[in-house]
């Protein structure tokens, strides 16, 4: 993520990995302030068996865009909410992609996050019995506690 102060917003994404058991680094890298550690970040990921990259930004938030075009790795967007646009700049910084380097964005804010958790497991459920059976798991219990009434 851009900022520790985006940390409220993008722990929603390590909770959805938390609740399927999928490991992951969460970690303050700015396009702005701290270049050079994204440039390395995104370098050196996939040598160090990355899979997938969530990248979280507010405002001005070429994080996501930036690290995509530094790795072949799939990179996810998360727009989190700016407080002067509320997160529309974000969402649009992050989603306009030009053809050739994608983003797969998500939602803005805390729901963008949550998803780009579960989208990143579904991912790598592809490839991995135990956590596509979690995942699966996660979906029934998420169906089950949908109350079909407006009343008990
Ligand atoms: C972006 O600027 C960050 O992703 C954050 O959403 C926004 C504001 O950062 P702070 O000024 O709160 O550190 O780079």
């Amino acid at each position: 993520m851009g900022s520790r102060s985006d940390w409220p917003t993008m722990q929603h994404a390590t909770e959805a990995l938390d609740a399927l058991g999928v490991a992951y680094d969460a970690r303050v890298i700015s396009a702005h302030r701290t270049p050079d550690r994204m440039v390395d970040f995104a370098r050196t990921a996939k040598g160090r068996g990355v899979k997938i990259i969530i990248a979280g930004a507010g405002g001005a938030a070429h994080l996501p865009g930036m690290v995509a075009s530094l790795t072949e790795l799939p990179v996810l967007g998360v727009p989190v909410k700016s407080k002067a646009l509320k997160g529309l700049d974000s969402l649009l910084s992050i989603v306009q992609m030009p053809g050739g380097v994608p983003v797969g964005t998500l939602a803005i804010g805390e729901a963008g996050a949550k998803n780009a958790g579960l989208l990143a497991a579904s991912i790598m459920a592809l490839s991995d019995e135990a956590l596509a059976g979690r995942l699966a798991a996660y979906r029934a219990s998420q169906s089950d506690s949908v109350p079909d009434t407006v009343e008990d």
